[in-house]
């Protein structure tokens, strides 16, 4: 075992025996997310199949002081799922060219991604306060300030929405509608559906790049269990796998057990059959209407959608009603 936080230890056994023992078997992603797993993922943005990171920043670089320039008051800016806000710094520039100063609220489960963000901001864009969140905004609650007069523009970007059944999307968003007034708003990334203008294949792509990078991320998690839970899982013994789910319309990532084998985890054994898969990601893929659908659901109407022109991403700024 390692010297894993008690509290992280026991809810990654958690989640590794519920998962283990479902069937079909599943690892939730966020066990991706140990120190390497976060390395390989920052790697996983600069790919050259990962397009995803890359659209949306130009979107926002396209649209940025359109975000701002309709505004009658001047906004504090609150992200879902900051991290270090890399992608942030973007929108708080422009923000600053329409008001001196802008409070900007990053909520992050990690501290020191936030300390990272706050650092760089403070470096680097005068006029922007950071007020960092340390919370889980899917399961605690968190808080928003409001200066005086302001309205609250929240972000939620990155296509993190689409790690996300429906179910569990619609309730980070009425979520975070239960914190804003009408009037404020909420800009959304999301990865485009495959269609006239993105092939699936090109989907495929961005989650099997030809380096490995994306494939050594999904085994992580067995690396990451044979280490903190004793586990012995052979990672040769394992494939990883990128599906496209249309009728769910979602990427789903697998580890295919490539023979019948038993692994022990924790002191339990665990059986796999040749082909059988533990199901680690699904990464939902939308339409405009879907996009609209769920806004329109949870009590917000979209005021611009915004394309590359290849319609492979798209940015939604919604106003809360
Ligand atoms: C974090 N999230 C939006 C990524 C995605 O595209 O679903 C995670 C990822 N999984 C494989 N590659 C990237």
């Amino acid at each position: 075992m390692t010297e894993a936080p008690e509290a992280l230890l026991e809810a990654v056994l958690h989640e590794a025996l519920s998962g283990l023992a479902s069937n079909p078997k599943t690892l939730s992603p966020w066990l991706f997310y140990d120190e390497l797993g976060s390395r390989l993922f920052e790697q996983i943005t600069a790919l050259p199949e990962y397009y995803l990171t890359r659209v949306e920043r130009s979107i926002l670089a396209a649209h940025a002081d359109e975000i701002f320039r309709d505004g009658t008051s001047a906004v504090t800016i609150a992200e879902l799922g900051a991290g270090t806000a890399a992608k942030t710094g973007l929108l708080l520039e422009a923000a600053t060219r329409f008001q001196s100063e802008v409070l900007y609220q990053p909520i992050d489960v990690s501290p020191t991604a936030l300390e990272e963000a706050a650092t760089a901001i403070a470096a680097n864009i005068p006029g922007v306060a950071v007020q960092p969140r340390v919370a889980n905004y899917i399961t605690e609650p968190f808080e928003l300030e409001r200066p005086d007069g302001s309205r609250i523009l929240s972000l939620y970007i990155g296509s993190s929405i689409g790690n996300f059944t429906p179910k569990e999307a619609t309730a980070i968003l009425h979520n975070l509608r239960e914190h804003l007034q009408p009037g404020d708003s909420l800009l959304l990334g999301t990865d485009m559906a495959p269609g006239a203008h993105k092939s699936v294949a090109k989907l495929l792509a961005a989650y099997d790049d030809a380096a490995g990078v994306t494939a050594a991320f999904n085994k992580n998690i067995l690396t990451r269990l044979n280490r903190e839970l004793d586990a012995n899982f052979d990672l040769d013994a394992f494939a990883h796998r990128a599906r496209w789910n249309a009728e769910a319309s979602r990427i789903e990532m697998h580890l295919e057990s490539l023979a019948a084998q038993t692994v022990s985890l924790a002191g339990k054994r665990i059986r796999f059959a040749q082909g059988e898969t533990i199901h680690t990601e699904n990464s939902y893929k939308f339409t405009d209407a879907a996009v609209t659908d769920l806004l329109a659901s949870v009590g917000f109407e979209p005021v611009h959608i915004w394309h590359d022109d290849n319609r492979y991403f798209a940015v939604t700024l919604a106003r809360a009603v």
